[in-house]
């Protein structure tokens, strides 16, 4: 097995922290997204996505999509990040979607037609940047507001939703987007998590 990477994106990182979780070692290959390796014909061959992060298995087989991944790892060695109990399997799958559908993609969606590091791929519409900023700051809130009613976001065990949340912070600090208030609640969950081996 090997997997395709740009290992400070936040998809990528969210397969680094769930196979380190997992206890998993498995090679990497560095893409270089932003010179555009991942528009080449042999990438778009393997990657049915066109990005990162990608996994290829011995056989040539290759998955992409970075929960779908999590979801191959935990296959073949069972973790319970994505929850035990029927009950906890839906809200781990539940915060994991909430996460990335108001969180992690209203980021990228603000990134990049901000920066516009796309712009040789993609038109960049700058409002719709301004607009998701927005929308990635009145997502912050709720956040802060279910880790204040719950120890981890699904409850009281780690899941695939904190590391999906992790990697969303770890990406808006990356790229600059500061918080326009404190949440401490956000704060003290944060600790939590980087206390954990996997995330040392
Ligand atoms: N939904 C996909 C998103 C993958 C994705 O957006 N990857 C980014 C890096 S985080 C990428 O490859 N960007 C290169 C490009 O857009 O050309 C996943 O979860 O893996």
């Amino acid at each position: 097995m090997k997997i395709h990477q740009t290992a400070p994106t936040p998809n990528c990182l969210r397969v680094s922290l769930f196979l380190a979780e997992a206890g998993m070692e498995v090679p990497r290959q560095e893409v270089n997204i932003r010179d555009g390796e991942n528009l080449s014909p042999e990438f778009r061959r393997l990657s049915a996505n066109g990005h990162v992060p990608v996994l290829e298995l011995d056989d040539g087989e290759a998955i992409c999509e970075s929960l779908a991944i999590c979801r191959y790892v935990d296959a073949l060695n069972p973790t319970g990040l994505f929850g035990r109990s029927p009950l906890e399997q839906g809200r781990v799958e539940m915060w994991t979607r909430i996460v990335e559908f108001q969180g992690l993609v209203p980021a990228f969606q603000a990134f990049r037609n901000l920066s516009g590091v796309y712009a040789d791929r993609e038109r960049c519409v700058e409002a719709w940047g301004e607009e998701s900023r927005k929308r990635l700051d009145e997502f912050l809130p709720r956040l802060e507001a279910r880790l204040g009613e719950s120890v981890y976001l699904a409850g009281d065990r780690f899941s695939v939703a904190d590391i999906t949340a992790w990697s969303l912070l770890a990406f808006m600090e990356r790229v600059k987007f500061s918080m326009a208030h404190s949440y401490p609640n956000i704060e003290r969950w944060r600790a939590l998590v980087a206390a954990r081996p996997a995330f040392r």
